[in-house]
């Protein structure tokens, strides 16, 4: 199998609400295609997700008696499912058969994790020759009664599953940087990045942050995601040909993620 994720700030426009980059998605979609009948495809929620829950603070799930909250909820998802859309109509006029599968169609949740994940529902779509599509995604949650699944968690619990052979972090930048490269132009761009050098580059709490955690716990989650897969990488979406040579395993612009 190979696990990719497509990063909201590739397929969407993170700072105007609900716009979506049509012409990058189509063509990341064309660049899939060399991993069909082999791929589980996840994407970010980008601007259809994280203003809104931002906004209403949704990263802290609902109570019992906030009617109006649970309306909030609902709008994200749809949303987001409204993104999905979009993905899975990009991949289909590239002759791609996608499936969507919300994340709640394969597992549960507790406390904004995973609770059960039912791999099978899956692998069933691999095997068949479909590309299952999920994507990040409010969830019900057993403790929270609602929470915010990052397409982040499905890759990490994905890879644990499948032991894919490679996973492809597609990002809007060529891959992770000792600063946050759209702050800092000094920034360096890492050819490899591994627990070792990850206290080096980052303290706690630096570098963007959106409301599925900062970008030092992305980078921890990756680190994990690589003990289960053969290569796992992050390079940049917006720079053509490079996730079509990555599937391919040709060498590209990009960081290897190491533990
Ligand atoms: O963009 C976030 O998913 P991500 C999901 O994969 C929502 O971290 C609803 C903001």
């Amino acid at each position: 199998m190979i696990l990719v994720k497509l990063g909201g700030s590739v397929i969407t426009d993170k700072r105007r609400i609900r716009t979506f980059r049509k012409q990058n998605c189509l063509r990341l979609c064309r660049e899939l295609r060399g991993a069909a009948g082999e791929l589980f495809l996840i994407h970010g929620a980008g601007s259809f997700g994280h203003i809104m829950a931002a906004r209403y603070d949704l990263q802290n799930g609902v109570g019992d008696d906030e009617a109006e909250r649970l309306r909030k909820f609902s709008q994200v998802h749809m949303d987001v499912r409204k993104l999905n859309s979009k993905v899975m109509a990009c991949m289909r006029d590239n002759r791609l058969t996608p499936f969507s599968l919300p994340p709640f169609s394969f597992a549960t949740f507790s406390s904004g994790k995973i609770r059960e994940f039912r791999p099978e529902v899956i692998g069933q779509l691999v095997d068949i020759g479909m590309t299952p599509v999920s994507f990040g995604d409010i969830v019900p949650d057993d403790a929270n009664n609602f929470a915010i699944c990052s397409g982040d968690l499905v890759m990490a619990e994905a890879a644990r599953q499948f032991r894919p052979s490679k996973v492809i972090f597609v990002a809007d930048v060529d891959g992770v940087y000792d600063y946050d490269p759209k702050m800092n132009k000094n920034a360096r761009l890492l050819g490899e990045i591994s627990p070792e050098v990850l206290d080096d580059i980052m303290a706690e709490g630096s570098g963007a942050r959106d409301v599925t955690g900062s970008m030092r716990g992305k980078i921890e989650r990756m680190i994990e995601i690589s003990r289960h897969c053969d290569s796992c990488i992050v390079l940049n979406g917006n720079s053509p040909g490079r996730l079509a040579k990555a599937i391919k395993g040709t060498k590209v612009v990009s960081t290897k993620v190491i533990h």
